[in-house]
Protein backbone atom coordinates (compact mmCIF):
# COMPACT_ATOMS: atom_id res chain seq x y z
CA UNK A 1 0.00 0.00 0.00
CA UNK A 2 1.02 3.43 -0.68
CA UNK A 3 0.53 4.40 2.86
CA UNK A 4 3.21 1.38 4.03
CA UNK A 5 5.80 3.25 1.36
CA UNK A 6 5.29 6.48 2.78
CA UNK A 7 5.52 5.55 6.31
CA UNK A 8 8.41 6.85 7.65
CA UNK A 9 10.98 5.31 10.40
CA UNK A 10 12.49 7.95 12.64
CA UNK A 11 15.66 8.09 15.09
CA UNK A 12 15.02 10.05 17.49
CA UNK A 13 17.73 13.32 18.99
CA UNK A 14 17.69 14.99 22.12
CA UNK A 15 20.30 17.17 23.99
CA UNK A 16 20.16 17.59 27.64
CA UNK A 17 21.47 21.26 28.71
CA UNK A 18 20.76 21.13 32.67
CA UNK A 19 17.78 21.83 34.12
CA UNK A 20 17.16 25.26 33.08
CA UNK A 21 13.56 24.23 31.60
CA UNK A 22 12.94 22.07 34.23
CA UNK A 23 11.68 19.34 32.26
CA UNK A 24 13.81 16.26 32.37
CA UNK A 25 15.11 15.15 29.23
CA UNK A 26 13.11 11.70 29.14
CA UNK A 27 9.64 13.59 29.52
CA UNK A 28 10.53 16.08 26.51
CA UNK A 29 11.97 12.49 24.61
CA UNK A 30 8.47 11.17 25.51
CA UNK A 31 6.64 13.69 24.33
CA UNK A 32 8.59 13.77 21.16
CA UNK A 33 8.00 10.04 20.13
CA UNK A 34 4.11 11.00 20.72
CA UNK A 35 4.50 14.01 18.14
CA UNK A 36 6.23 11.17 15.53
CA UNK A 37 3.20 8.99 15.89
CA UNK A 38 0.82 11.93 15.58
CA UNK A 39 2.85 12.81 12.46
CA UNK A 40 2.19 8.99 11.40
CA UNK A 41 5.95 7.95 11.70
CA UNK A 42 7.46 5.33 13.57
CA UNK A 43 9.87 5.67 16.19
CA UNK A 44 12.77 3.64 15.78
CA UNK A 45 15.43 4.75 18.25
CA UNK A 46 16.12 7.64 20.69
CA UNK A 47 19.30 8.97 21.35
CA UNK A 48 20.11 11.25 24.21
CA UNK A 49 22.93 13.60 24.41
CA UNK A 50 24.41 14.67 27.58
CA UNK A 51 26.00 18.37 26.71
CA UNK A 52 25.10 21.83 27.65
CA UNK A 53 27.48 23.26 24.65
CA UNK A 54 25.57 23.37 21.35
CA UNK A 55 28.12 22.69 18.32
CA UNK A 56 27.12 25.23 15.91
CA UNK A 57 28.13 23.31 12.62
CA UNK A 58 25.82 20.08 13.70
CA UNK A 59 24.33 20.92 17.01
CA UNK A 60 25.10 17.72 18.50
CA UNK A 61 29.03 16.59 18.99
CA UNK A 62 31.00 14.67 16.27
CA UNK A 63 30.56 11.46 18.43
CA UNK A 64 27.52 12.00 19.04
CA UNK A 65 26.74 11.98 15.04
CA UNK A 66 28.10 9.14 14.69
CA UNK A 67 25.67 7.46 16.91
CA UNK A 68 23.12 8.83 14.93
CA UNK A 69 24.72 7.23 11.98
CA UNK A 70 24.79 3.81 13.19
CA UNK A 71 21.70 3.47 14.97
CA UNK A 72 20.12 5.35 11.43
CA UNK A 73 21.69 2.45 9.57
CA UNK A 74 21.06 -0.84 12.01
CA UNK A 75 17.16 0.49 12.53
CA UNK A 76 17.47 1.27 8.66
CA UNK A 77 14.97 4.46 9.96
CA UNK A 78 14.47 7.19 6.99
CA UNK A 79 14.36 10.44 8.91
CA UNK A 80 16.02 11.88 12.44
CA UNK A 81 14.27 13.82 13.81
CA UNK A 82 15.87 16.66 16.84
CA UNK A 83 14.17 17.91 19.69
CA UNK A 84 15.33 21.37 19.24
CA UNK A 85 15.17 23.81 16.52
CA UNK A 86 18.02 23.30 14.08
CA UNK A 87 19.68 26.19 11.60
CA UNK A 88 19.28 25.60 7.67
CA UNK A 89 23.19 24.90 7.67
CA UNK A 90 23.06 22.33 10.74
CA UNK A 91 20.19 20.38 8.62
CA UNK A 92 22.60 20.58 5.79
CA UNK A 93 25.58 19.17 7.65
CA UNK A 94 23.80 16.81 9.54
CA UNK A 95 21.93 15.40 6.16
CA UNK A 96 25.84 15.02 4.46
CA UNK A 97 26.90 13.13 7.12
CA UNK A 98 24.19 10.91 7.96
CA UNK A 99 22.19 10.42 4.87
CA UNK A 100 18.77 10.70 5.86
CA UNK A 101 16.48 13.36 5.91
CA UNK A 102 16.73 15.48 9.40
CA UNK A 103 13.72 17.57 10.57
CA UNK A 104 13.24 19.29 14.01
CA UNK A 105 10.69 19.26 16.68
CA UNK A 106 9.16 22.32 14.94
CA UNK A 107 9.16 20.90 11.58
CA UNK A 108 7.00 18.02 13.03
CA UNK A 109 4.45 20.06 14.83
CA UNK A 110 3.84 22.48 11.83
CA UNK A 111 3.57 19.14 9.67
CA UNK A 112 0.81 17.77 12.40
CA UNK A 113 -1.13 21.17 12.34
CA UNK A 114 -0.63 20.93 8.00
CA UNK A 115 -2.09 16.98 8.53
CA UNK A 116 -4.75 17.92 10.79
CA UNK A 117 -5.93 22.17 9.26
CA UNK A 118 -9.57 21.57 8.57
CA UNK A 119 -10.98 24.84 8.11
CA UNK A 120 -10.05 27.48 5.67
CA UNK A 121 -8.61 29.92 8.55
CA UNK A 122 -6.74 27.36 9.85
CA UNK A 123 -5.13 26.04 6.78
CA UNK A 124 -4.19 29.39 6.14
CA UNK A 125 -2.54 29.55 9.47
CA UNK A 126 -0.45 26.50 9.11
CA UNK A 127 0.35 27.75 5.81
CA UNK A 128 1.93 31.30 7.20
CA UNK A 129 3.27 29.42 10.20
CA UNK A 130 5.19 26.88 7.58
CA UNK A 131 6.60 29.67 5.20
CA UNK A 132 7.65 31.58 8.27
CA UNK A 133 9.81 28.57 9.59
CA UNK A 134 10.92 27.77 5.95
CA UNK A 135 12.05 31.50 4.89
CA UNK A 136 15.25 31.35 6.58
CA UNK A 137 16.18 27.98 6.24
CA UNK A 138 16.14 27.86 2.11
CA UNK A 139 19.68 26.71 1.82
CA UNK A 140 19.65 24.18 4.15
CA UNK A 141 16.40 22.54 3.10
CA UNK A 142 16.27 22.76 -0.75
CA UNK A 143 18.29 19.70 -1.24
CA UNK A 144 16.00 17.87 1.26
CA UNK A 145 13.31 19.25 -0.19
CA UNK A 146 14.07 18.10 -4.51
CA UNK A 147 15.20 14.66 -3.10
CA UNK A 148 11.86 14.35 -0.97
CA UNK A 149 8.30 13.22 -2.42
CA UNK A 150 5.90 13.44 0.74
CA UNK A 151 6.64 13.14 4.46
CA UNK A 152 7.84 14.83 7.28
CA UNK A 153 8.67 18.53 6.63
CA UNK A 154 7.56 19.24 3.14
CA UNK A 155 3.60 18.28 3.43
CA UNK A 156 1.36 21.40 3.25
CA UNK A 157 -2.32 22.10 4.23
CA UNK A 158 -4.41 19.78 2.32
CA UNK A 159 -2.91 18.38 -0.57
CA UNK A 160 -0.78 21.99 -1.58
CA UNK A 161 2.98 21.76 -2.05
CA UNK A 162 4.98 24.50 -0.53
CA UNK A 163 7.22 26.66 -2.64
CA UNK A 164 10.41 26.75 -2.76
CA UNK A 165 11.67 29.82 -4.10
CA UNK A 166 12.35 33.07 -1.90
CA UNK A 167 10.57 35.60 -3.78
CA UNK A 168 7.32 33.09 -4.38
CA UNK A 169 7.39 32.64 -0.13
CA UNK A 170 7.43 36.28 0.51
CA UNK A 171 4.55 36.96 -1.91
CA UNK A 172 2.63 33.66 -0.42
CA UNK A 173 2.64 35.06 2.80
CA UNK A 174 1.54 38.79 2.46
CA UNK A 175 -1.28 37.08 0.58
CA UNK A 176 -1.92 35.09 3.55
CA UNK A 177 -1.97 37.70 5.90
CA UNK A 178 -4.54 39.27 3.55
CA UNK A 179 -6.77 36.74 3.38
CA UNK A 180 -6.42 36.02 7.17
CA UNK A 181 -7.14 39.74 7.67
CA UNK A 182 -10.20 39.10 5.05
CA UNK A 183 -11.68 36.22 7.11
CA UNK A 184 -10.73 38.10 10.37
CA UNK A 185 -13.24 40.95 10.06
CA UNK A 186 -16.66 38.62 9.88
CA UNK A 187 -15.34 37.14 13.35
CA UNK A 188 -14.65 40.97 14.33
CA UNK A 189 -18.30 41.55 13.61
CA UNK A 190 -19.56 38.73 15.24
CA UNK A 191 -17.38 39.28 18.30
CA UNK A 192 -19.01 43.07 18.48
CA UNK A 193 -22.01 42.47 18.17
CA UNK A 194 -22.01 40.21 21.53
CA UNK A 195 -20.15 42.76 23.37
CA UNK A 196 -23.07 44.66 22.51
CA UNK A 197 -25.41 42.10 24.30
CA UNK A 198 -22.91 41.85 26.92
CA UNK A 199 -22.54 37.51 26.74
CA UNK A 200 -19.63 37.01 28.77
CA UNK A 201 -17.03 34.85 26.96
CA UNK A 202 -15.47 31.57 29.14
CA UNK A 203 -12.91 30.09 27.23
CA UNK A 204 -11.39 26.48 27.28
CA UNK A 205 -7.12 26.46 27.63
CA UNK A 206 -4.76 23.78 28.26
CA UNK A 207 -2.32 21.40 26.71
CA UNK A 208 -3.34 19.13 23.92
CA UNK A 209 -5.22 16.14 24.66
CA UNK A 210 -6.00 17.16 28.23
CA UNK A 211 -9.95 17.40 27.75
CA UNK A 212 -11.15 20.71 26.20
CA UNK A 213 -13.43 19.56 23.44
CA UNK A 214 -14.82 16.89 25.85
CA UNK A 215 -15.47 19.38 28.51
CA UNK A 216 -17.58 21.50 25.94
CA UNK A 217 -19.53 19.11 24.69
CA UNK A 218 -20.61 18.26 28.69
CA UNK A 219 -21.22 21.79 29.67
CA UNK A 220 -23.13 21.85 26.01
CA UNK A 221 -25.02 18.30 26.78
CA UNK A 222 -26.20 20.01 30.05
CA UNK A 223 -26.99 23.55 28.42
CA UNK A 224 -31.39 23.50 27.64
CA UNK A 225 -30.61 24.30 24.09
CA UNK A 226 -28.86 20.24 23.92
CA UNK A 227 -28.47 19.39 20.03
CA UNK A 228 -25.68 16.78 19.22
CA UNK A 229 -25.10 18.77 16.31
CA UNK A 230 -23.38 21.44 18.25
CA UNK A 231 -20.67 19.52 19.53
CA UNK A 232 -17.66 19.82 18.74
CA UNK A 233 -15.06 16.98 17.52
CA UNK A 234 -12.85 15.20 20.53
CA UNK A 235 -10.50 12.73 20.33
CA UNK A 236 -7.54 10.74 21.53
CA UNK A 237 -4.85 12.21 19.32
CA UNK A 238 -2.39 15.18 19.91
CA UNK A 239 -3.90 18.71 18.32
CA UNK A 240 -7.27 16.89 17.46
CA UNK A 241 -8.45 20.99 17.76
CA UNK A 242 -7.11 23.32 15.59
CA UNK A 243 -9.80 26.00 15.58
CA UNK A 244 -11.97 28.03 17.47
CA UNK A 245 -15.38 27.03 17.97
CA UNK A 246 -17.95 29.01 20.50
CA UNK A 247 -21.11 27.84 21.43
CA UNK A 248 -23.88 29.45 23.85
CA UNK A 249 -24.33 27.81 26.39
CA UNK A 250 -27.71 28.62 28.48
CA UNK A 251 -27.75 27.28 31.91
CA UNK A 252 -31.12 26.18 33.80
CA UNK A 253 -31.87 29.35 35.14
CA UNK A 254 -31.47 31.28 31.56
CA UNK A 255 -28.07 32.71 32.92
CA UNK A 256 -26.19 32.86 29.17
CA UNK A 257 -22.40 32.79 28.46
CA UNK A 258 -20.75 31.84 25.38
CA UNK A 259 -18.09 28.70 25.53
CA UNK A 260 -14.85 28.82 23.36
CA UNK A 261 -12.57 25.55 22.77
CA UNK A 262 -9.29 26.67 21.57
CA UNK A 263 -6.28 24.98 19.80
CA UNK A 264 -4.16 23.05 22.66
CA UNK A 265 -0.97 23.47 23.40
CA UNK A 266 2.51 21.40 23.61
CA UNK A 267 5.82 22.03 25.24
CA UNK A 268 8.07 24.53 22.80
CA UNK A 269 5.36 25.33 20.77
CA UNK A 270 6.99 27.10 18.24
CA UNK A 271 6.56 30.71 17.89
CA UNK A 272 5.77 30.69 14.38
CA UNK A 273 2.53 29.06 15.20
CA UNK A 274 1.67 30.92 18.26
CA UNK A 275 1.73 34.39 16.05
CA UNK A 276 -0.11 32.60 13.35
CA UNK A 277 -2.72 31.39 15.52
CA UNK A 278 -3.28 34.72 17.51
CA UNK A 279 -6.49 35.24 15.43
CA UNK A 280 -8.43 32.23 15.97
CA UNK A 281 -7.24 32.80 19.77
CA UNK A 282 -8.33 35.93 19.20
CA UNK A 283 -11.88 34.81 21.30
CA UNK A 284 -10.28 33.27 23.83
CA UNK A 285 -7.99 36.51 24.63
CA UNK A 286 -11.36 38.80 25.10
CA UNK A 287 -12.67 36.25 27.43
CA UNK A 288 -14.36 36.93 30.72
CA UNK A 289 -13.30 33.67 32.35
CA UNK A 290 -10.59 30.90 31.16
CA UNK A 291 -10.75 27.12 32.24
CA UNK A 292 -7.92 25.78 32.26
CA UNK A 293 -8.24 22.30 31.65
CA UNK A 294 -5.44 19.78 32.96
CA UNK A 295 -5.48 15.89 31.96
CA UNK A 296 -4.86 15.04 35.72
CA UNK A 297 -3.97 11.39 34.96
CA UNK A 298 -1.14 12.77 33.39
CA UNK A 299 1.87 11.98 35.51
CA UNK A 300 3.59 15.19 33.68
CA UNK A 301 0.76 17.38 34.50
CA UNK A 302 2.48 19.84 36.24
CA UNK A 303 5.15 20.51 33.31
CA UNK A 304 1.89 20.49 30.88
CA UNK A 305 0.59 23.27 33.06
CA UNK A 306 3.35 25.92 33.59
CA UNK A 307 3.71 25.23 29.56
CA UNK A 308 0.18 26.21 29.27
CA UNK A 309 0.64 29.13 31.50
CA UNK A 310 4.03 30.17 29.70
CA UNK A 311 2.19 29.91 26.33
CA UNK A 312 -1.08 32.48 27.99
CA UNK A 313 1.64 34.71 29.05
CA UNK A 314 3.39 35.14 25.71
CA UNK A 315 -0.30 35.95 24.17
CA UNK A 316 -0.60 38.55 26.66
CA UNK A 317 -3.38 36.20 28.68
CA UNK A 318 -2.48 35.58 32.14
CA UNK A 319 -4.23 38.43 33.35
CA UNK A 320 -7.60 36.69 32.60
CA UNK A 321 -9.04 35.65 35.85
CA UNK A 322 -8.95 31.70 35.49
CA UNK A 323 -10.02 28.66 36.70
CA UNK A 324 -8.38 24.97 36.75
CA UNK A 325 -10.11 22.20 36.06
CA UNK A 326 -8.26 19.08 37.28
CA UNK A 327 -10.01 16.77 34.78
CA UNK A 328 -10.13 12.59 33.67
CA UNK A 329 -9.86 11.69 37.82
CA UNK A 330 -12.19 9.22 36.89
CA UNK A 331 -8.70 7.52 35.72
CA UNK A 332 -6.78 8.25 38.79
CA UNK A 333 -6.84 6.43 42.22
CA UNK A 334 -5.35 9.29 44.16
CA UNK A 335 -7.09 12.42 44.25
CA UNK A 336 -5.88 15.43 45.58
CA UNK A 337 -8.30 18.77 47.76
CA UNK A 338 -8.86 21.27 45.72
CA UNK A 339 -7.57 24.95 46.04
CA UNK A 340 -8.99 27.84 45.58
CA UNK A 341 -10.13 28.35 41.96
CA UNK A 342 -9.57 24.63 41.49
CA UNK A 343 -12.07 22.07 40.50
CA UNK A 344 -11.63 17.94 39.96
CA UNK A 345 -13.62 17.19 37.02
CA UNK A 346 -14.17 14.41 34.84
CA UNK A 347 -16.16 15.63 31.18
CA UNK A 348 -16.40 11.74 31.09
CA UNK A 349 -18.48 10.79 33.69
CA UNK A 350 -19.81 14.28 34.55
CA UNK A 351 -18.37 14.11 38.19
CA UNK A 352 -18.47 17.36 39.69
CA UNK A 353 -20.26 19.33 36.36
CA UNK A 354 -22.23 20.73 38.79
CA UNK A 355 -19.47 22.32 41.04
CA UNK A 356 -18.16 23.60 38.17
CA UNK A 357 -21.29 25.28 36.85
CA UNK A 358 -21.75 26.69 39.90
CA UNK A 359 -18.47 28.38 39.82
CA UNK A 360 -18.85 29.69 36.74
CA UNK A 361 -22.42 31.19 37.81
CA UNK A 362 -20.69 33.04 40.63
CA UNK A 363 -17.71 34.06 38.72
CA UNK A 364 -19.82 35.43 35.84
CA UNK A 365 -23.52 36.58 37.46
CA UNK A 366 -22.94 37.59 40.92
CA UNK A 367 -22.84 41.01 40.37
CA UNK A 368 -26.48 41.17 38.91
CA UNK A 369 -29.15 42.90 40.08
CA UNK A 370 -32.69 42.66 40.53
CA UNK A 371 -34.84 45.31 38.51
CA UNK A 372 -38.49 45.65 37.39
CA UNK A 373 -38.54 46.87 33.96
CA UNK A 374 -41.48 48.97 31.80
CA UNK A 375 -40.78 48.18 28.51
CA UNK A 376 -42.70 50.77 26.25
CA UNK A 377 -44.42 48.49 23.21
CA UNK A 378 -42.60 50.13 20.56
CA UNK A 379 -39.40 48.84 22.12
CA UNK A 380 -40.11 45.06 21.25
CA UNK A 381 -36.63 44.07 20.33
CA UNK A 382 -35.91 45.25 24.10
CA UNK A 383 -38.31 43.30 25.60
CA UNK A 384 -37.42 40.65 23.68
CA UNK A 385 -34.00 40.34 24.40
CA UNK A 386 -34.39 40.68 28.51
CA UNK A 387 -36.53 37.75 27.95
CA UNK A 388 -34.38 35.95 25.89
CA UNK A 389 -31.50 36.94 28.12
CA UNK A 390 -32.31 36.38 31.18
CA UNK A 391 -34.68 34.08 33.63
CA UNK A 392 -38.00 36.48 33.49
CA UNK A 393 -39.67 36.17 37.31
CA UNK A 394 -42.74 38.10 36.71
CA UNK A 395 -44.04 39.11 33.40
CA UNK A 396 -47.39 41.71 33.07
CA UNK A 397 -48.49 43.05 29.66
CA UNK A 398 -49.90 46.26 31.26
CA UNK A 399 -51.54 49.37 29.58
CA UNK A 400 -47.74 51.45 28.77
CA UNK A 401 -45.91 48.29 28.29
CA UNK A 402 -44.96 45.36 29.04
CA UNK A 403 -43.75 44.84 33.08
CA UNK A 404 -40.72 42.64 33.67
CA UNK A 405 -39.45 41.53 36.91
CA UNK A 406 -35.64 39.98 36.25
CA UNK A 407 -32.23 39.58 37.47
CA UNK A 408 -29.64 41.39 35.08
CA UNK A 409 -26.50 42.17 34.58
CA UNK A 410 -25.13 45.64 35.73
CA UNK A 411 -24.65 46.28 32.74
CA UNK A 412 -28.01 45.94 31.48
CA UNK A 413 -28.94 47.66 34.36
CA UNK A 414 -27.24 50.54 33.53
CA UNK A 415 -28.56 50.77 30.14
CA UNK A 416 -32.53 50.31 30.28
CA UNK A 417 -32.14 52.35 33.95
CA UNK A 418 -34.45 54.89 31.95
CA UNK A 419 -37.24 51.91 31.90
CA UNK A 420 -36.99 50.76 35.23
CA UNK A 421 -39.94 51.16 37.66
CA UNK A 422 -39.66 51.28 41.62
CA UNK A 423 -41.69 48.77 43.55
N1 LIG B 1 -11.25 8.92 31.08
C1 LIG B 1 -11.47 10.16 30.66
N2 LIG B 1 -11.14 10.51 29.42
C2 LIG B 1 -11.36 11.78 29.02
C3 LIG B 1 -11.93 12.75 29.89
N3 LIG B 1 -12.02 13.93 29.21
C4 LIG B 1 -11.52 13.69 27.98
N4 LIG B 1 -11.13 12.41 27.84
C5 LIG B 1 -10.53 11.77 26.66
O1 LIG B 1 -9.31 12.43 26.34
C6 LIG B 1 -9.10 12.45 24.94
C7 LIG B 1 -8.86 13.88 24.47
O2 LIG B 1 -10.04 14.62 24.64
P1 LIG B 1 -10.34 15.97 23.85
O3 LIG B 1 -11.55 16.54 24.46
O4 LIG B 1 -10.32 15.76 22.38
O5 LIG B 1 -9.05 16.81 24.27
P2 LIG B 1 -8.63 18.30 23.81
O6 LIG B 1 -8.07 18.97 25.03
O7 LIG B 1 -9.77 18.97 23.13
O8 LIG B 1 -7.45 17.97 22.80
P3 LIG B 1 -6.88 18.86 21.57
O9 LIG B 1 -8.03 19.36 20.78
O10 LIG B 1 -6.05 17.88 20.84
O11 LIG B 1 -6.05 19.96 22.18
C8 LIG B 1 -10.34 11.81 24.32
O12 LIG B 1 -10.05 10.46 24.04
C9 LIG B 1 -11.39 11.93 25.42
O13 LIG B 1 -12.37 10.92 25.35
C10 LIG B 1 -12.28 12.34 31.22
O14 LIG B 1 -12.77 13.09 32.07
N5 LIG B 1 -12.02 11.05 31.54
MG1 LIG C 1 -9.97 19.66 21.29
Amino acid sequence: MENEILKQRAVLVGMFQGLKDEFSIEESMNELAELTLAANAEVADIIIQNKAKIEVATYIGTGKVEEVRIAVEDTQANLVIFNDELSGSQIRNLEALIGVTIIDRTALILDIFAIRAQSKIAKLQVELAQLKYRLPRLIGMNGNLSRTGGGIGTRGPGEQKLELDRRKIQDRIDEIRRQIGEAEKNRVVQRQQREKNEVPIVALVGYTNSGKSSMMNKLIALSDEDDTERHVFEKDMLFATLDTYSRRIILDDKKTFILTDTVGFVSKLPHTLVSAFKATLEEALNADLLLQVVDYSNEFYPMQMKVTEQVLKELKADHIPMVTLYNKIDKVTHMMTPGQDEIMVSAKTGENIEVLIKEVKHRLFSDHREAIFLIPYNEGTISSYLCETYKVNEMQYEENGTLIKASVSIADYNRYESYMIKE
